[in-house]
């Protein structure tokens, strides 16, 4: 199987109290298997040099590494995948520049989102935010449980449910059907990123 994780770290750097390759690789050994570089406020050159960085840890540890929606980074740094917004180009013409090997990731809000992500050839989508997150404004409301079993029943791509996720509530969103989940502060804002990422991963596998 092409998607073969089911935690996707996604970065921010301003959760970590860490520098951002050090977070990284603190996740890594707590067994994350794919990152997605998304640090939207960074000066392209800036981005291109953490993309490099965190290139090369993952491939220490055998993960795969995503770009959020700058294809060019992606293609550069021999990434593993690219991962669109609603504000990226669409996965029909992403696939055009990355070819076939790549994956795409598509970030979806809603059913009609999370079926365009599907007919335009992404390889898995994020759903979300599933439940309410501190930045409300950024990520919108929350979409919540019954959405992700609506959007499941509609589609065979795999699904991360999204948002406001922790290991306390990891389960519910896997009972709803997601294939995986994706984090940001879970991960990213704790003391021990090692341990967070193994406690995720444990109720992950305990189902
Ligand atoms: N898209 C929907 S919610 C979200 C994104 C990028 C933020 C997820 O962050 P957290 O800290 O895991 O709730």
């Amino acid at each position: 199987m092409r998607v073969d994780f089911k935690l996707y770290l996604i970065t921010d750097r301003h959760a970590s109290a860490l520098p951002l390759p050090q977070a990284v690789r603190r996740a890594l050994e707590g067994g994350v298997r794919a990152v997605q570089l998304r640090e939207k406020d960074l000066p392209i050159r800036e981005l291109l040099a953490l993309a490099q960085e965190l290139r090369i840890i993952t491939r220490e540890f055998g993960a795969k590494l995503f770009i959020n929606d700058r294809i060019d980074v992606a293609v550069a740094v021999e990434a593993d995948g690219v991962h669109l917004g609603t504000q990226s180009i669409p996965a029909s013409a992403a696939r055009k520049v990355v070819g076939k090997d790549m994956l795409i990731g598509v970030s979806t809000h809603g059913k009609e989102e999370a079926r365009m992500a599907d007919a335009w050839g992404g390889d898995f989508i994020t759903f979300g935010p599933v439940f309410s997150t501190p930045s409300k404004t950024r990520y919108g409301p929350p979409v919540g449980l019954e959405a992700m079993r609506g959007v499941k029943s509609v589609l065979k791509l795999p699904v991360f449910g999204i948002g406001g996720i922790k290991s306390g509530n990891v389960e519910r969103v896997l009972e709803a059907g997601a294939d995986g989940i994706a984090m940001i502060s879970a991960i990213l804002a704790a003391d021990d990123i090692k341990k967070a990422a193994e406690d995720v991963l444990a109720h992950i596998d305990q189902r």
